[in-house]
């Protein structure tokens, strides 16, 4: 249907005419299917990087694939002027699914992510009584939120914080996995929420200790103090539980949900909180062109029940135990930590002869596996949830074969 393109065509042409914002591997993908990828050439690949956590559900799902030809055929786009049948379906559909009143939809995991620092500041000047423009949202080292000035005005990453001032004031940095620090913060009561990573993506896989979440938690209500959890990439099954949280049996006050919301198909994303939280937002105080358009409402529908029905999260529990295990019995001494929780995994490459992570993804590409370093020691493990045990063996040996070629 589409005009055939070489490896080399693809790449000038992305690097003459796109922004060179990106260093992808070389590597052109052109399908993908289940926990596969294949390049112009045929050739094909284990993903493991799940495009960041976003096809939980396997590439092209058929049933989510269905459901966006149909809808498209149908009605794409309404905006919020007027209503249609397919958003009030997805909105009592999604906030059953996860527990909570309302849900209010976005595109993007950092839209959400925006609009859940909006409700808390709202909410902490209407309900909690914060002076007005002094509220405060406590964040953690290494927290990876998006990309949008707001949020990278609470990274830590010179990376993604360099050069983009003036910056958003109104944030308060902790370090990650530091309940001391967070009893400490939550005192001042011009704060209004704490914004978390159940588990660090970008910061390279950072799982906290037992208990931080749900001590977290508490020490946020014993001050009436938000609990906002950024489940953009830990959610949807993602870390063998529906959500990160669920680990600890925390219910955040405010969850946001972006990527594997809708198995990588469409920008789908979505902040979920109950009535006292989300009502503080009136008509014409906030809003999107695409968010919870007809398309995006039916995918999500579908996405959702693809995780409940394949019994995704305890699919992703039993293959990272074994995932874990095969990694941890590698004979290198280039590995150094193996850690994760689900499917959502990560090794810490000790350099060796001047080779290091990017060396071994490049090592692994050749092999037929697709994975690419957080940071530079790091490199992430995801593959869509569908993977099957023989298939993470199969994926496991590649990895090892790939390292132990150095
Ligand atoms: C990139 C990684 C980066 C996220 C969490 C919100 C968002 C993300 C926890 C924003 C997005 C993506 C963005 C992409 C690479 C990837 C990523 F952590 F997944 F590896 F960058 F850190 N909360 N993460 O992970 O969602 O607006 O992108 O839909 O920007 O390079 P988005």
């Amino acid at each position: 249907m589409f005009e055939k393109i070489t490896s080399q065509q693809a790449i000038e042409l992305e690097d003459r005419y796109g922004a060179h914002n990106y260093h992808p591997l070389p590597v052109v993908l052109s399908k993908g299917e289940g926990p596969f990828v294949w390049d112009v050439d045929g050739k094909r690949y284990f993903d493991f990087l799940s495009a960041y956590s976003a096809v939980n559900q396997g590439h092209c799902h058929p049933r989510i694939v269905d459901t966006l030809i149909e809808q498209s055929r149908t009605l794409t786009l309404t905006s919020r002027a007027f209503y249609n049948d397919a958003l009030g379906p997805y909105e009592k559909f999604v906030t059953a699914y996860f527990g909570y009143d309302k849900v209010l939809p976005m595109n993007t995991g950092a839209e959400a992510v925006e609009t859940a620092l909006k409700l808390a500041r709202r909410w902490g000047y209407e309900k909690k009584g914060i002076p007005s423009n002094e509220a405060k949202i406590i964040v953690c080292k290494e927290n990876f939120h998006g990309r949008t000035t707001t949020v990278i005005s609470f990274s830590t990453d010179p990376d993604a914080r360099i050069n983009y001032g003036p910056y958003t004031p109104g944030f308060i940095t902790i370090p990650y996995n530091d309940l001391e620090a967070l009893e400490n913060a939550v005192k001042d009561p011009t704060v209004a929420g704490f914004l978390v990573e159940p588990i660090q993506g970008e910061a390279g896989v950072n799982v906290p200790d037992e208990g931080f979440l749900a001590k977290g938690y508490a020490l946020c209500k014993a001050k009436n103090v938000l609990y906002i959890a950024d489940e953009v990439q830990t959610g949807i099954a993602r870390t063998g539980r529906l959500l990160a949280c669920d680990h600890e049996n925390v219910k955040p006050d405010m969850l946001i949900l972006g990527k594997a919301l809708s198995g990588g198909m469409y920008p789908v994303s979505a902040v979920l909180a109950n009535d006292e939280i989300m009502l503080t937002i009136k008509p014409g105080q906030h809003g999107s062109t695409f968010g919870g358009n007809p398309v995006a409402a039916r995918v999500a529908i579908t996405a959702l029940e693809v995780i409940k029905d394949e019994k995704l999260a305890e699919n992703a529990q039993r293959m990272g135990e074994i995932f874990r295990k095969e990694m941890r019995a590698i004979p290198s001494d280039m590995i150094q930590l193996v850690r994760g929780k689900g499917l959502l995994n990560a090794v810490i490459i000790k350099p060796k002869d001047g080779k290091e992570a990017w060396d071994v993804c490049m090592k692994m590409a050749e092999n037929g596996l697709l994975a690419k370093p957080t940071h530079q020691h790091i490199i992430r493990f995801a593959p869509p949830l569908v993977i099957n045990e023989a298939q993470v063996i199969e994926a496991a040996e590649i990895i090892k074969k790939s390292i132990l070629a150095f």
